[in-house]
């Protein structure tokens, strides 16, 4: 085994370590609670105190990364205190010299273990403790957002020219966005991650088949409900949560592609990767246009179903529309800034994005553009929230910066 297999073991050994323990949330706030109770009721063994907290303190190292995705400056502080004030302790107490040059490896090896610790977060992945909700890493970068040439050519032979120019010359032109960094829910928002903010939230059915299983997408809720969820859960927690602009969205979707999809121009293939309209529902609804595939679901699917895209993401196509912060504007994409692009400040229309679990190929595309007022709600939109971080300062976060 060479060594970058070693040290890809060690750091999968440490992440799995971080996942496990990392679950048990509310373990770190009773720690809080009686980390310094028991240090005090221990004041006449002040190695027995630190040695305690210095545990406590390492427990907390990992549960943040878990949780947080990143280690806040208070809990490296706090351990790097504890650790220096423990081995003066020890040393103090050593009358084995053996024992005292063990010290230094120890330590050493302590030192390259807790650099491994900020690699093992390498995959980037947080749950929120109050939802369950997972969010993953999505990295800054530039892409060219919009409608490729050939994309273009297909719409027109599918739509006729009229057609075309009424619904996706919006499109158009294809140009380059910068996005900075930013943190994407994994999923769609669940029908029982919404409940923990109204609790009788009802998505309803459709033709008799539910829509309103805990794990499907939350349906029925307008642009309104999904601002208003992104800010009962900023209440919550130390994030930030937001709708994504309609280019981060676009950027997250592509996740470095260039192609129609995120796995690639034949919309054939969409049955591995996203619950569109397909061969299964056409059985149920004869009228509807569908892809050439059998995804096997009629209506929406239970979230995180299909193959994820290049950044880990599920059903960025097909399953629900998602709705974006952006008001919409058909000529937008002329004006629009370079960098992080937000939308113009009001409008008529919100922008949704991503088709939907009843779309035909012509919807089921990482540029195409919906647009619903605000007020709207369907069966087949939902949202997914994205956090651009905490207002904590820490040392690790967005460690690509
Ligand atoms: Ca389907
Ligand atoms: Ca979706």
């Amino acid at each position: 085994m060479s060594v970058s297999d070693k040290l890809t073991t060690i750091i999968a050994v440490v992440r799995q370590f971080c996942r496990i323990f990392g679950k048990f949330t509310h373990i770190p706030i009773v720690l809080r609670k009686y980390r310094y109770m028991i240090g005090l009721k221990t004041e006449n063994e002040p190695l027995f105190r630190k040695l305690f907290q210095l545990s406590i303190d390492f427990y907390l190292f990992f549960t943040a990364f878990y949780v947080n995705g990143y280690i806040s400056i208070n809990i490296i502080f706090s351990f790097f205190l504890d650790l220096s004030c423990t081995l003066v302790l020890v040393v103090e107490k050593m009358k084995n010299c053996v024992l005292k040059k063990c010290l230094l490896p120890f330590f050493c090896l302590l030192m390259i273990f807790l650099v491994l610790v900020p690699a093992a977060s390498a995959e980037q992945i947080f749950t929120d403790p109050e939802t369950g909700m997972e969010f993953v890493w999505v990295p800054g970068g530039t892409f060219q957002m919009g409608q490729t040439g050939l994309e273009k050519e297909d719409l027109v032979k599918v739509m006729g020219a009229d057609k075309f120019d009424k619904y996706c010359a919006c499109e158009l032109p294809r140009h380059k966005v910068v996005v900075d960094g930013f943190w994407m829910g994994m999923f769609e928002v669940t029908n029982l991650q919404y409940r923990f903010f109204k609790p009788d939230h009802d998505s309803k059915s459709y033709d008799g088949h539910s829509l309103n299983v805990d794990n499907q997408p939350v349906v029925e809720v307008s642009c309104y409900d999904a601002i208003a969820y992104a800010e009962w859960l900023s209440s919550k927690s130390r994030r930030k949560f937001s709708l994504p602009s309609e280019a981060e969205w676009e950027y997250a979707c592509r996740a470095g592609t260039t192609t129609v999809c995120f796995w690639g121009d034949d919309a054939n293939f969409a049955c591995d990767y996203a619950n569109v309209g397909d061969q299964a529902a056409q059985k149920e609804w004869p009228v509807w246009t569908v892809h050439g595939c059998v995804d096997g679901v009629i209506v929406t699917a239970p979230v995180g179903c299909f193959k994820p895209n290049a950044f880990g993401l599920y059903d960025m196509l097909g399953n629900v529309w998602e709705w974006c912060s952006d008001w919409f504007s058909e000529g937008y994409y002329k004006e629009s800034p370079e960098f992080n692009p937000r939308g113009l400040s009001s409008g008529i229309y919100r922008v949704a994005r991503g088709s939907c679990w009843d779309s035909p190929p012509r919807y089921v595309r990482s540029a195409s553009r919906n647009k619903r007022r605000p007020d709207n709600r369907s069966y087949a939109i939902g949202f997914r929230l994205v956090s651009l971080g905490t207002t904590e300062s820490s040392l690790l976060r967005n460690p690509e910066k």
